[in-house]
C-alpha cells in the first residue's frame, strides 16, 4: 500500500473528483503519516505555490444572543458563556476595522453575525458593509446563518465574493451537536449561495468528540458536493467553558494534521484554511498543517469571540518557515474573482 500510494502521488493529476467513496477516504486517513503528507504535498504543489499562505481577517459584526444551540458556540443563547449579546455594528466602525485589516496585509475580510438567519433590514445594512469593504479593494466574505435564495441573490448583487456556511461535522454526528437546524438546512443554504454566483466557503470543526469515521464522512460530504467549496476551513474546536462541549478532550495534533492532508487531497484546488484553534497549537503542528496543504489562516488576535495568535507571533512563524502572504487574485472585467484557479501554477482539468 505505501508503495502504491507513492506511485500514485508521483503520477497524480489533480483532476477534480466528486465521486469519492467512504472506503477511499478512510484509506487516506489510515496511510502511514509520511505517505499521507507526501501525497498531500504533491497535490498541493500542482495547484499552489507551497510557500504562500492567504490571510483573512474576521470581525464579529453582531455578537451573541443566538437562538441556535450549536454545542460548541460561545454565542448561543442556550449557554452561559460570559459573551455579551450586542447589536449589529454601525457601518463606519466596520469600515474603520476593515481599513486597518487591509493595512495589516489581509486580502479577505470576513464579517460574522450570530443569527439563525438575517432579517431584511439587517441585510440592507450588511449589503452596505459589503459594498464598503469591496471599495477598499479586499475580497469580501460573510457568515450570517441560513439564507433564502432571494437573500443570497441580494448579497451577490452587493458584491459579496464568499459566503461561509459550514457543515460543521458528518451528517451522522450532526444531531449530537446541533438540534435547532438540520444538515439538509445547511446544504440548502449552500445551494442558494451557489445559485447566486458567489464562492462557497464551507468546512467544519474537529475535536468535538467525533470519530475518525465522522471526520472522513465530513470531508467526503464536502468533496462530493457538485462543486468543491472554493475555501474549506478546518477548525480545531476551541472548547468554550459553559458550552455543551466545554469539557471535550483535545484532539491530538497529528490527527488534526491528517484531517488537513485528506482535505487537501480530496479538494486539490480549494483553499484549505487552518482556522480556529491555532492559539492552542505549537509552531510545529501549524508547520505540519502547511506541509499537509493548508494555505490560508485568520490573522489577528481575535476570531469572533475567542483568541487567535497575536500578529507578531504569526509574523515570526511565517519568517521561520519562509512563508509569505498570498496576493489577491485578479478580478475580471465584471469585478469578479477569476474563479478559484487563479492561484494555480498549472492549469488542470476543469470541473
Ligand atoms: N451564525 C453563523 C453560522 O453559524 O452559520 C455564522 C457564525 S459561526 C460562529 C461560524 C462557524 O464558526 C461555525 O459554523 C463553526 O464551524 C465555527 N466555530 C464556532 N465556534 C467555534 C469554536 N468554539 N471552535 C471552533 N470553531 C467554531
Ligand atoms: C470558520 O469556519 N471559522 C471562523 C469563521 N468560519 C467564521 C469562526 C471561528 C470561530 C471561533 C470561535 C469564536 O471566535 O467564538
Ligand atoms: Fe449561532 Fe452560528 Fe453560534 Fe450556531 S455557530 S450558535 S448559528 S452564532
Amino acid at each position: 500500500m505505501p508503495d502504491a500510494a507513492i506511485a500514485d502521488a508521483n503520477t497524480a493529476t489533480s483532476a477534480l473528483r466528486h465521486d469519492w467513496t467512504m472506503a477511499e477516504v478512510e484509506a487516506l486517513f489510515d496511510l502511514p503519516f509520511a505517505d499521507l503528507i507526501f501525497r498531500a504535498q504533491t497535490v498541493h504543489r500542482q495547484a499552489f505555490d507551497p510557500n504562500k499562505v492567504q490571510i483573512s481577517t474576521l470581525l464579529s459584526i453582531k455578537t451573541g444572543g443566538c437562538p441556535e444551540d450549536c454545542g460548541y458556540c460561545s454565542q448561543s443563547a442556550s449557554f452561559e458563556t460570559g459573551v455579551k449579546a450586542s447589536k449589529l455594528m454601525p457601518l463606519d466602525a466596520v469600515l474603520a476595522d476593515a481599513r486597518a485589516a487591509k493595512a495589516a496585509g489581509a486580502t479577505r475580510y470576513c464579517m460574522g453575525a450570530a443569527w439563525r438567519s438575517p432579517k431584511e433590514r439587517d441585510l440592507d445594512q450588511v449589503c452596505a458593509m459589503v459594498e464598503g469593504v469591496r471599495a477598499l479593494g479586499m475580497e469580501t466574505c460573510a457568515t450570517l446563518g441560513m439564507l433564502t435564495p432571494e437573500q443570497a441573490q441580494r448579497l451577490g448583487q452587493a458584491g459579496l465574493d464568499y459566503y461561509n456556511h459550514n457543515i460543521d461535522t458528518s451528517p451522522e454526528f450532526y444531531n449530537e451537536i446541533i438540534t435547532t437546524r438540520t444538515f439538509q438546512d445547511r446544504l440548502d443554504t449552500l445551494d442558494a449561495v451557489r445559485q447566486a454566483g458567489m464562492s462557497v466557503c464551507c468546512g467544519g470543526i474537529v475535536g468535538m468528540g467525533e470519530s475518525r469515521t465522522d471526520r472522513a464522512s465530513m470531508l467526503l460530504s464536502l468533496a462530493n458536493l457538485a462543486v468543491h467549496p472554493e475555501s474549506v476551513p478546518i477548525n480545531m474546536l476551541i472548547a468554550i467553558e459553559g458550552t455543551k462541549l466545554g469539557g471535550a478532550p483535545r484532539l491530538e495534533g497529528i490527527e488534526f494534521v491528517r484531517t488537513v492532508a485528506v482535505a487537501r487531497i480530496l479538494m486539490p484546488q480549494s483553499m484549505v484554511r487552518l482556522s480556529a484553534g491555532r492559539e492552542g497549537m505549537s509552531d510545529e503542528v501549524q508547520a505540519l498543517c502547511f506541509l499537509a496543504g493548508a494555505n490560508s489562516i485568520f490573522r489577528g488576535s481575535r476570531l469572533l469571540t475567542a483568541a487567535n495568535p497575536v500578529e507578531s507571533k504569526d509574523d515570526a512563524l511565517f519568517a521561520k518557515l519562509g512563508v509569505g502572504p498570498m496576493d489577491l487574485p485578479e478580478r475580471d472585467a465584471h469585478g469578479h474573482d477569476r474563479g478559484h484557479h487563479h492561484h494555480a501554477r498549472v492549469t488542470v482539468a476543469a470541473e
